[in-house]
């Protein structure tokens, strides 16, 4: 047995010897194992089957009702130093947090089978590409493990021939919320995570390993790990450009990767490739331009919502081979959710008979997962070992008031200073209030695993001789009028919006400046076809110069809160737009 291998089988042993499981399963990510797990899972309650009729091979899994959404109060970044951790994240001291929670994993799998699950983040044969192993009692994360990464057979050989690989821990416990913790260990690339089976706490390839642990690992190499989706759009010459777009938690990435182009755009020969719809790894190629791949290999999506008419891609690749966590089901036993459009609910996602009193039939954030190739727009460069070269990035928050509908960074410092003052109202997607305002730097106060001050720093490096860096854009497809009504319709014609960025990288569009940034003329935005008029494209784009002063000291202060790490060209940037504004 290579080393490598050696040492992973020891670090099973001794945690077999804290969790003391019946057996021990090293997982293969074959089909017959896949099935084996599936029966399982059928027969002790963990999975429902759907009608087999309209959705083959799709399965229902009801969570513990007080385990359905990420738990942001309980997930610490354990460094040595609390200041590496940063005012953005819970910290613990390492050996404090490691004693907390090994005390709860002690004896946890007694009577339970403890699988071993190697993975690959990104393609088998990227450089760019991440290994890990997760150690689970849960067959359902297994299950969806298997279909978000690359896991199993090629992700152990790919271990064993390099070497290194994040450790990651979980056990569902007891389902506790008050013996719950999700900890990270960046300077020992380890993740321990108890007493949770929802996705971004319990598929720790995902949020845990693929953001957090991959940020801070990326800035000691000089890569970027980000909350981002990543879609090619071809235009009517055939040429393609990739977007990586960072908005937060159920703001629409998948909708924005998955898009599908209004009529007459279809018509002309647009064409939208999905990359990715949640994580983004760039890194900087020979050429100087950035090039990024998706380390998952398939969805995990907010259900709520996805419609044939929001999001027919994502609706077509969900009627076989997937698995629905707390949707609500229909009497003939089809997956329902709020947004759906056809059907109605019978079950509720706790089980219940619907009724209304109770409130949705489906959770709010209840979700699909399914392997991305089962999505029609699915871009065959999503396997490319050198990645895709990305010509534009985007941060978009969800803002009823206040941000235009698009503007462009001047440069790339202006950029990262848009990037970090994000800020956007608060989803179902983590536990907590839905609906207040706050600041979320790049889509990532959840998820970076170190001190914001230094990731803007890490940032504003990547500004350096002979890089080709793409441009910066911040959309907000969220603005309302008076009435409360939104104003932009949304969903397959932002195509518009993104057709203005691409002419603006290749040099054919105009822009009009303003303190905050580059907004699009009138004209250069395509509104053919849509049932708004150009008085709504003026409060899409208008500028209040008094709340945008306000706005700015807000986010001077915000910046002010990460004292001597935030950069200082950081702070420049900020006074020059708050100078503008005040003139
Ligand atoms: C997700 C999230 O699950 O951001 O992608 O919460
Ligand atoms: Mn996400």
């Amino acid at each position: 047995m290579s080393s490598q291998l050696a040492a992973l089988n020891q670090w099973v042993e001794e945690v077999a010897r804290l969790t003391q499981p019946e057996k021990i399963h090293w997982c293969d990510g074959s089909d017959v194992e896949n099935q084996l797990l599936v029966d399982l899972m059928l027969s002790n309650g963990d999975l429902m089957r759907l009608n087999e009729e309209t959705h083959p091979n799709c399965y229902l899994h009801r969570s513990h009702p007080d385990d359905v959404a990420r738990v942001e109060h309980l997930t610490f970044v354990c460094t040595s130093e609390r200041e590496d951790a940063g005012p953005n994240n819970h910290w613990m001291a390492p050996a404090e947090a490691h004693a907390k929670i090994d005390a709860l994993f002690e004896g946890c799998m007694r009577g339970r089978t403890l699988y071993v699950v190697p993975y690959c983040m990104g393609p088998i044969h990227s450089p760019l590409s991440r290994c890990g192993v997760e150690i689970t009692d849960s067959p359902y994360v297994v299950a969806n493990m298997r279909v978000m990464t690359r896991m199993g057979a090629d992700a152990l050989a790919r271990i064993e021939r390099e070497g290194t690989f994040v450790k990651g821990l979980h056990s569902i416990g007891e389902l506790d919320p008050d013996r719950r913790f999700i900890m990270h260990f960046p300077e020992e690339l380890t993740i321990k995570s108890y007493g949770s089976g929802y996705g971004g706490n319990a598929l720790l390839g995902k949020k845990c390993h693929a953001l957090r642990i991959a940020s801070h690992q990326a800035r000691s190499e000089g890569w970027l790990a980000e909350h981002m989706l990543i879609v090619g759009i071809q235009n009517p010459e055939g040429e393609t450009h990739y977007i990586a777009a960072a908005f937060p938690s159920a703001c629409g990435k998948t909708n924005l990767a998955m898009l599908i182009p209004p009529e007459a755009y279809e018509q002309a020969g647009w064409k939208v490739w999905t990359v990715g719809d949640d994580i983004c790894w760039m890194q900087a190629g020979e050429d100087g331009r950035l090039w990024a791949i998706n380390p998952e290999a398939g969805f995990f999506g907010v259900a709520p919502g996805t419609s044939s008419k929001t999001n027919r891609n994502a609706l077509d690749m969900l009627d076989h081979d997937a698995i629905f966590t707390n949707v609500a089901v229909t009497a003939d036993n089809q997956p329902w959710w709020e947004g759906l459009m056809v059907g109605e609910p019978a079950i509720d996602w706790r089980g219940r008979p619907y009724d209304p009193a109770n409130g949705p039939a489906a959770h709010p954030n209840s979700r699909f997962t399914v392997s991305a190739r089962q999505c029609r727009s699915y871009s065959p460069h999503t396997e490319d070992p050198q990645g895709v070269p990305i010509s534009a990035i985007v941060f978009g928050g969800r803002r009823a008031s206040l941000v235009p509908l698009v503007f462009e960074a001047r440069d790339w410092n202006h950029g990262v200073l848009v990037g970090a003052a994000m800020g956007s109202e608060t989803t179902a997607a983590a536990t907590g209030k839905v609906g207040i305002i706050r600041r979320d730097p790049m889509a990532m106060k959840p998820f970076c695993g170190y001190n914001f001050g230094d990731y803007w720093a890490h940032w504003l490096s990547f500004n350096r001789e002979g890089a080709k860096l793409p441009r910066i854009f911040h959309v907000n497809w969220f603005r309302k009028d008076g009435d409360g009504k939104f104003l932009w319709p949304g969903f397959g014609d932002n195509l518009r919006v993104l057709e203005w960025m691409i002419n603006r990288v290749k040099g054919d569009a105009g822009a009009v400046d303003t303190p905050i940034g580059l907004l699009p003329h009138h004209r250069d935005l395509n509104i053919d076809g849509l049932s708004i008029g150009h008085a709504d494209v003026e409060q899409l784009l208008a500028i209040d110069e008094h709340a945008w002063h306000q706005e700015y000291r807000d986010i001077a202060d915000y910046l002010d809160g990460f004292g001597g790490r935030t950069p200082e060209l950081l702070r420049q940037e900020c006074a020059r737009i708050r100078g503008a504004l005040a003139s």
